[in-house]
């Protein structure tokens, strides 16, 4: 995709003269441009993004739920006496009106204000780090609590359902269609082995254990923006699969990036492993924000949550490995499969703290 063409979709947003667009890098789904437009006073900056047509079908769902959730999460903020420009994402509606566009090759394209004075970090940069991280995702939750019905569009659908992950998996190793079922039987057996783990969210929620409430389903530590100055969780960006879900998925998916100092496809292995440090700062964040909310049912299957999201995401990169690559990108070859191999690893390494875990998130879900 060239800059010009990106500038050329700019104008369907901006009445000011775009300037320049250069790519963020970050998301494994879309592309992301930076785009500056000339404006009175100077220039401002814009966030661009293309849709991944084939991860999301339904690109005017996708926005309809953004935008009830955006315009919700504003009002609850500014209700608090909040600055809310920095706080939330905001959209920037086509200039046809609609929440996005479709450009002269039927892509689908949509612009949000850019935050300044904020960056995202794709590893933990500390305690404090973390604590902002799971502070930030608790009170995206926590302020989504109340969104009036109805429910909102389920954009990818069954993307919770972790039991059918495993069934995913199982059948990408059954076509292994790339040829390389033969270099990961190691990867399959530690999966096969966890069969039952993989089950465990999508059973309490089918069993109803557990509340149905609005979820994000991204919580990875580079979906919360950082204040450059105060170093405050500012926003929580990526809001694609916010929908109906559960308190354990946000949780879950969280420590497996926030409470860890590996990278997501570190080739070291030996740094897949879960920091308690880490993992009670960002816990502690995270129950600062929904304490007062959750349930004892909750609370009670958090860390059990964290093995089981970070085994799906394993297994989801072991399935696309398998698959030769289809959906996430990369950008060199056996990405996927380092991927898997950290998710694996933390896995592990979790099965063996799960006890001091508990004992962290028991001790700070104590309501004051
Ligand atoms: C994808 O879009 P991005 O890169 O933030 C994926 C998440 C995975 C994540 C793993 C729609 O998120 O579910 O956990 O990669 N998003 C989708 O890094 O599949
Ligand atoms: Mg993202």
């Amino acid at each position: 995709m060239d800059e010009a063409r990106v500038v050329a979709v700019a104008t369907r947003f901006h009445t000011g003269k775009p300037l320049g667009a250069s790519l963020l890098k970050g998301g494994h789904i879309h592309d992301t441009w930076l785009v500056r437009v000339s404006a009175p006073q100077g220039s401002r900056s814009f966030v661009q993004q293309r849709l991944n047509r084939a991860v999301f079908p339904r690109p005017d769902r996708v926005m309809e739920n953004i935008e009830r959730v955006t315009t919700h999460v504003r009002g609850r903020l500014l209700a608090a006496g909040h600055a809310a420009e920095r706080h939330a994402l905001a959209v920037v509606p086509a200039l046809d009106g609609r929440p996005f566009c479709v450009d002269d090759q039927g892509e689908t394209w949509r612009s949000y204000h850019f935050i300044e004075g904020a960056r995202s970090f794709g590893v933990v940069q500390g305690p404090r780090h973390a604590y902002e991280t799971g502070r930030a995702f608790g009170r995206f939750l926590a302020l989504l609590g109340d969104l009036p019905a109805p429910p909102l569009h389920e954009t990818i659908h069954a993307f919770a359902d972790t039991r059918a992950r495993f069934g995913a998996f199982a059948r990408a190793l059954d076509a292994d269609r790339a040829g390389r079922a033969v270099r990961v039987g190691r990867e399959i057996e530690l999966a096969r082995e966890r069969e039952a783990l993989a089950g465990m969210l999508s059973d309490a929620v089918r069993r109803g254990d557990v509340p149905l409430r609005t979820a994000h389903h991204d919580t990875k530590i580079d979906n919360v923006l950082i204040d450059d100055e105060t170093g405050e969780g500012l926003c929580v960006l990526d809001l694609d699969t916010v929908m109906p879900g559960t308190a354990l998925y946000d949780f879950g998916d969280m420590v497996r990036y926030g409470a860890c100092r590996a990278a997501e496809d570190d080739l070291d292995l030996s740094r897949a492993r879960i920091d308690l440090e880490l993992f009670e700062h960002l816990a502690r964040g995270w129950l600062d924000a929904t304490r007062e909310l959750l349930v004892p049912d909750e609370v009670e299957r958090l860390v059990e949550a964290g093995r089981c999201l970070t085994l799906v995401a394993g297994l989801r990169f072991l399935t696309d490995f398998l698959d030769g690559d289809a959906y996430f990108r990369t950008t060199r070859p056996d990405q996927n499969l380092d991927r898997c191999r950290v998710q694996l690893a933390l896995v592990r390494d979790m099965e063996s703290r799960a006890e001091a875990m508990r004992e962290i998130v028991r001790r700070h879900a104590r309501r004051a």
